[in-house]
């Protein structure tokens, strides 16, 4: 037989993880499985939404008379409809949805919270630009039976897998269960999400930078000092670092974990406690950053670590590189 390269799903490598966990149950991949599949269907109508002039905008219904959703809406359904049968689950939270979201009673109900973003960055979608679904999973805390608000509000360290898909001129899904950071490609072919990036390993430092200058006269005074340090001219320290700002999270972190850098939304006047939301979109993405040997801070504190009060609460955020991040505390707690 030739030595053909192994085509591995995500299916296979989820299985092949689990086995590596002694006394797994293959709860946890039937979770993953049942969440692949509604990236598949989300995949579906956001490569669409090109032809929306063809299709009709939300709100309208389109030529088959079916109502149009606004996607993030459609996304946010996707998956709880995707989700709440499995068994795997006790409670669910979207970042579409104020309060928490239970199990239907005539279901099962798991060991597993399920936190996610549908469709982050989906004002971008009419210009073609990358948006993507973002997701969490902890165990639960309570007993058993219908989840509550507290197997929602962990602290991020308690996460058991998160990951994200981006979705764009190729669909890619990343995600950790702490083994690392690995990357499947769509073969829309076959419709399946196969292994392309084997255990992502961001660059120790970086030269870019991301964040939305805009706010720059809103920032803190330390912070600009950051920025304007890198605007400098330095080749021993790489700089002026180049500047790439996509305003999809989901593009700008993945560009980050791919190339190394730093992305950040730091608070600001007008938002004080930063724009991005702890556990739908933080989180997750810090626990990618960091199984990838990266860094993730609100400046101060690890996010991972922080304590959420709230489902929606949001934190400033640095996150990248080890050595960029870590530069970019120094000067903000004024050291530098
Ligand atoms: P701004 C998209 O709306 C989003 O939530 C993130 O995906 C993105 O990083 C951020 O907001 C962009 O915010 O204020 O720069 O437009």
């Amino acid at each position: 037989m030739p030595d053909q390269q192994k085509v591995v799903t995500i299916e296979r490598h989820i299985i092949e993880g689990e086995r590596a966990h002694p006394g797994a149950t293959g709860h946890f991949s039937g979770l993953l499985r049942d969440l692949t599949l509604a990236f598949k269907v989300i995949w579906r109508e956001v490569s669409k939404a090109g032809l929306v002039d063809i299709l009709g905008a939300a709100g309208q219904t389109n030529v088959s008379g079916d109502d149009v959703k606004k996607l993030d809406v459609y996304a946010d359904e996707v998956i709880y409809k995707a989700m709440d049968h499995g068994g795997h689950l006790c409670v669910m939270a979207s970042e579409e949805n104020e309060d928490v979201l239970h199990i239907p009673d005539q279901y099962p109900t798991g060991r597993y919270a399920l936190l996610y973003d549908p469709l982050d960055g989906s004002s971008n979608i009419d210009a073609n630009v990358n948006i993507g679904t973002i997701f969490s999973i902890y165990r639960r805390i309570s007993p058993s039976g219908k989840g509550r608000l507290e197997d929602c509000l962990q602290s991020g360290y308690k996460q058991v897998a998160a990951g994200y898909v981006i979705y764009g001129s190729s669909t890619m899904l990343v995600y950790t269960t702490g083994d690392g950071v690995h990357g499947f490609t769509l073969d829309p072919s076959i419709g399946e999400f196969l292994l392309s990036h084997e255990d992502i390993r961001i660059p120790k430092r970086g030269k870019i930078y991301s964040a939305n200058e805009g706010n720059f006269h809103r920032w803190d005074e330390n912070l600009k000092k950051y920025v304007q340090y890198l605007h400098e001219e330095d080749k021993n320290t790489n700089r002026p670092y180049s500047q790439r700002y996509i305003g999809s999270m989901v593009a700008d972190v993945h560009r980050t974990l791919l190339y190394g850098g730093i992305f950040m939304y730091p608070a600001d006047k007008k938002n004080p406690e930063g724009k991005l939301r702890l556990m739908y979109e933080c989180n997750p993405m810090a626990f990618i950053i960091e199984q990838a040997g990266g860094r993730a801070s609100n400046g101060k504190q690890r996010i991972l670590d922080i304590q959420p009060s709230t489902l929606h609460q949001h934190t400033p955020l640095f996150i990248g590189s080890e050595e960029d991040v870590a530069l970019a505390e120094e000067f903000i707690q004024g050291k530098r």
